[in-house]
């Protein structure tokens, strides 16, 4: 009941946010990975996602991406906060190569990649949970996480958007 309530929360939260990340089982594999919907960068957004109950499940996620930027994705276990499910977490390009991987982040057994984009295309993400290091379904982990994404355009630009408000606020200052 508590995570129900927690859900619709999360849910009315969404309708006032305009957004959130959605997961569609089965996502188990890259051609079946769901699509993370974004808007322009500074982003971000989040989603209450699970690890099936009986262990095996994967977790894929499509995003786009613009060469430069900068993406942070990071998984939060919520069953026993911080540790259950203890999940891995890796990024992938468009051509199903590992970018980066990451199991443990700092304390618990949630996960965090950061990553600079190389290109301008479609990245995956993938979760599952430990001692699957290959995405296949070979773990015994089940439970609720919380799945962050964010991304923030490279530095040049963000120090300019940055400028630009700074300039706006002064001229707003002077009227
Ligand atoms: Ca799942
Ligand atoms: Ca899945």
């Amino acid at each position: 009941m508590k995570r129900l309530l927690t859900i619709l929360g999360l849910a009315t939260l969404a309708s006032v946010a305009g957004a959130v990340i959605v997961e569609t089982e089965p996502n188990n594999t890259f051609g079946t990975a769901n699509v993370i919907t974004r808007g322009p960068s500074p982003w971000a957004d989040v989603g209450v996602m699970s690890l099936t109950a009986g262990g095996g499940d994967v977790d894929f996620f499509s995003i786009n991406l613009f060469e430069g930027e900068f993406i942070t994705i990071i998984t939060t276990p919520i069953e026993d906060p911080y540790s259950d499910p203890d999940t891995i977490l890796g990024l992938f390009d468009n051509s199903q190569n590992l970018l980066e991987f990451n199991d443990d982040a700092g304390s618990g057994f949630g996960s965090a990649i950061r990553w600079q984009a190389e290109y301008t295309g479609v990245h995956y993400i993938a979760v599952s949970g430990f001692g699957d290091d290959d995405f296949v379904g070979d773990h015994s982990e089940d439970g609720a996480y919380i799945l962050t994404v964010s991304t923030v355009p490279e530095p040049a630009t963000l120090l300019a958007i940055g400028a630009g408000l700074a300039a706006l606020a002064a001229r707003r200052r002077k009227k």
